[in-house]
């Protein structure tokens, strides 16, 4: 069994890992050589995501085929299908890909995201809006393409040939995520809620138990399998949450794939969340995953590697050095996991 991988970030790289556990072989296809998950794959391809010969070679090599990231094109992904089924769905990531679909999507299952409005030249905004946060409609990951907006005045100089939504911000609590993994045949297993912070836009410690009622954690989960079940998601997805002063939850958005906030499924369950996406979509016996350790994990972002690399780790610590070549500020280096 080859299990293809399009995008070759940490994601990828810990997916294959994940895979080598379990024996099942990886490729991986990227646009990028500075790609993690290479140093993990059996075989990979470095190539833009719409080169037609060059995906060939990779579809015919592969039997079943997910992706790490949801920027993948469209196209790429529905290219694929024509020969070798690819989970989860590309219809999934066409939803999710853009902001405006992925809200609408969730509100039509009446579950609740930030109010927002669909951003464009024509748009009348109404002061209710601010302050917001204006995000791209599509292409955007780890704060990329988000600014803060406090009124119509920050909004003159903004290129309005790119689509955009508008969320108005809420008063927020806290956050948390759901990790889900959807078998085949609809069965779902529900992590516990991951409880996340971010700085910058970019997280920052994911740690379990999280602090939030039992109330809030049955009705996110619920609603989770609600959407995946919906998308009849095949694999691991990730939902946010908001939680505002008055403990009401929001969705914030859906990762149609593994998480950052989900790293720390590796020490603390007895089956990851990635080894979950890779028993899900290459059709594997379920496992249903236990736990075993509370934890908590701390990305590590640009130039802050550098303090942790040659240094030994101590007992209960996992660190991850994704090795990329180039650091750059607010890009993910590696992270590091503390079971409890
Ligand atoms: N990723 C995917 N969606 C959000 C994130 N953070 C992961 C994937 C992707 C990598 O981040 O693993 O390949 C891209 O990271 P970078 O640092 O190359 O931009």
């Amino acid at each position: 069994m080859i299990l293809g991988i399009l995008g070759g970030g940490q994601l990828g790289m810990l997916l294959a890992q994940a895979a080598n556990k379990i024996g099942i072989e990886t490729f991986v296809y990227t646009d990028s050589d500075d790609s993690p998950a290479i140093n993990y794959s059996q075989k990979s391809l470095i190539q833009s995501y719409d080169d037609l010969e060059t995906l060939g070679r990779f579809i015919k090599e592969c039997d079943v085929i997910t992706f790490e990231f949801e920027n993948i094109p469209f196209d790429t992904l529905n290219y694929i299908l024509k020969d070798k089924p690819v989970f989860p769905s590309p219809h999934i990531n066409q939803i999710i890909q853009d902001r405006l679909l992925e809200k609408k999507f969730i509100n039509n299952l009446s579950i609740k995201t930030t109010d927002f409005i669909d951003l464009n030249k024509d748009t009348k905004i109404s002061e209710e809006i601010f302050p917001g946060m204006l995000k791209t409609r599509r292409m955007g990951y780890d704060g990329k393409g988000q600014s803060v907006v406090n009124s119509k005045d920050d909004l003159v100089n903004i290129d309005m040939n790119i689509p955009y939504i508008l969320e108005k911000k809420i008063n927020l609590l806290k956050e948390f995520s759901i990790i889900i993994t959807r078998y085949q045949d609809g069965k779902v297993f529900t992590y516990e809620p991951i409880e996340n912070v971010h700085k910058e836009q970019i997280l920052h410690t994911s740690k379990i138990p999280a602090s939030i009622t039992n109330e809030m954690m049955s009705t996110a989960q619920k609603q989770c399998e609600i959407m995946a079940n919906s998308l009849n998601y095949v694999g691991t997805m990730c939902v946010e949450y908001f939680v505002d002063h008055n403990e009401v939850i929001y969705v914030n958005e859906i990762a149609p794939r593994v998480h950052n906030s989900g790293h720390l499924t590796i020490e603390s369950y007895d089956c990851s969340q990635f080894e979950s996406h890779i028993r899900a979509v290459c059709d594997l016996p379920k496992k249903e995953p236990q736990k075993i350790k509370n934890a908590k994990m701390l990305n590590i972002i640009g130039e802050d590697i550098k303090k942790y690399r040659n240094k030994s780790t101590k007992e209960n610590y996992f660190f991850y050095d994704y090795e990329k070549k180039s650091v750059k500020s607010g890009r993910k280096m590696g992270h590091l996991t503390n079971i409890t």
